[in-house]
This record gives C-alpha cells, structure tokens and sequence, in this order.
C-alpha cells in the first residue's frame, strides 16, 4: 500500500486531476489512484465519501488530506525541496507563483469555452470576447517567460508553472488554437513530458468533452 493516494476524475477531461498528478510524478513518490467517475455521470457519492469538499484532486497521505490543484503543488514542494518544484531565485519564484495563481484563478472563459478532451479534435470556436482576451494573456504570459528565461520549460527548468498550463496546452491543441512557433514549441515539450505522457496514456478517448468540465 502506498503513503499516498491521489483521488482523481476522468484522465481525458479532469483538468485539475491531471495538475494534481503532475505534483506526485515530480515528487517521485509511489501512489495509488482512486478514479472518481465525473462522466457521464458525476458520482457524487463516492467523491464525498473519499474527498473532504467533494472535489478531485485530492490526496490522502496517511490519516491527513490535501485537496485543491494549487495546495497538492505546494505540499509536494515542502515535502521535497530537493525536487526544486519552485524557482530556486525569490523574483523569479513570484513570478512563478503569479502566473501559476492566476491560472488557478482566472481564465473562465477559456475553461467554458474549450473544455479538456485530452485525445479530442474540435473545430477552432469563435476566438472573440472573454475567450480571446484568455487566449490573448496565455500567449503574453509564456512569450514573456520566453523572453526571460530562455525555455524550454516556462522557467528554464520544469515547475509548477508548467504543470498549471499543461491542460491549457491539450486545450490548444483540441481546439486548433494558433500560436507563435516558439509557443507551439512549448507546447510539444510538454506534450513529450514523461510525466504528461504517463497520464495521456491511461486517458480514454472515449471519455468526452462536454461544458462542464473545468
Ligand atoms: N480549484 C480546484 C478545482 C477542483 C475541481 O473543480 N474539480 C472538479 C473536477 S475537474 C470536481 O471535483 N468537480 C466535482 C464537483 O464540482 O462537484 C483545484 O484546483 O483543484
């Protein structure tokens, strides 16, 4: 039995799921999975029985929990500094945390808009609105990163940045968004990620897209 279990939706469309594993595949731990159906049905039964606030990600490490996409993160960076999760420099850490945080927080009309099917192709929506202002400061925020620290990750090295925007990258890509090369770039190094892979294998296509996925 492993120390950890990672309680988790869909592997095709639960985009804070995937967050969530990225965090215990960086630690490098061992781990069970618990698959809560969210589709087609949500199984709200078993995800309030396993879960404290009724949502996936969450991961129990012995008799303790942790939920949310961001805190599974930042409890995997404590547990393993050496695992370098974070910036080690302080500016660019609060880089790093602005534009994880603000992926945390923001981008509704982006996650309504296209949601996550993982091994799906959409036609490109209308790109107007709420959706392109989104699609708009995702391209400024990694062309920035870019800029300033060179790739092939957001910052140089692979970090809870990357890990935040890697649904963003599937979304991309489902939905045929078009972006800079050095962006579409980005998007292929993560898309070629062990640990992103690992978890695209176990997706099942069959599993589909529908507006309520966030
Ligand atoms: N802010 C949370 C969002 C978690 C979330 O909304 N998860 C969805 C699935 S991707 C869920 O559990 N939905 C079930 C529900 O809302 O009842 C995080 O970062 O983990």
């Amino acid at each position: 039995m492993s120390k950890f279990t990672l309680i988790i939706g869909n592997k095709n469309n639960s985009s804070w799921s995937l967050r969530g594993f990225l965090a215990l595949k960086h630690a490098g731990v061992e781990f069970d999975e618990i698959l809560v159906a969210l589709r087609p049905r949500l199984d709200r039964k078993k995800l309030d029985e396993l879960t404290p606030a009724g949502k996936v990600p969450t991961v129990k490490h012995g008799d303790k929990f942790v939920w949310d996409s961001l805190a599974i993160c930042e409890y995997f960076a404590d547990l393993y500094p050496e695992k370098n999760f974070w910036p080690k420099d302080i500016e660019i850490r609060a880089h790093a945390r602005s534009v994880s945080a603000e992926m945390h927080s923001g981008f509704t009309a982006l996650r309504s808009a296209m949601p996550m099917a993982i091994h799906s192709t959409f036609e490109r929506p209308d790109i107007s609105g709420g959706l392109k202002e989104d699609i708009d400061r995702v391209i400024k925020i990694w062309s920035d990163c870019m800029d300033k620290y060179g790739g092939p990750f957001l910052f140089g090295a692979y970090s809870i940045a990357d890990m935040m925007y890697v649904p963003v990258v599937f979304r991309f890509k489902s939905y045929q968004v078009e972006l800079p090369p050095r962006l579409t770039a980005y998007c292929e190094t993560i898309a070629n990620h062990s640990d992103v892979r690992d978890w695209m294998d176990d997706a099942d296509p069959a599993d589909p897209a529908e507006p309520v996925d966030r």
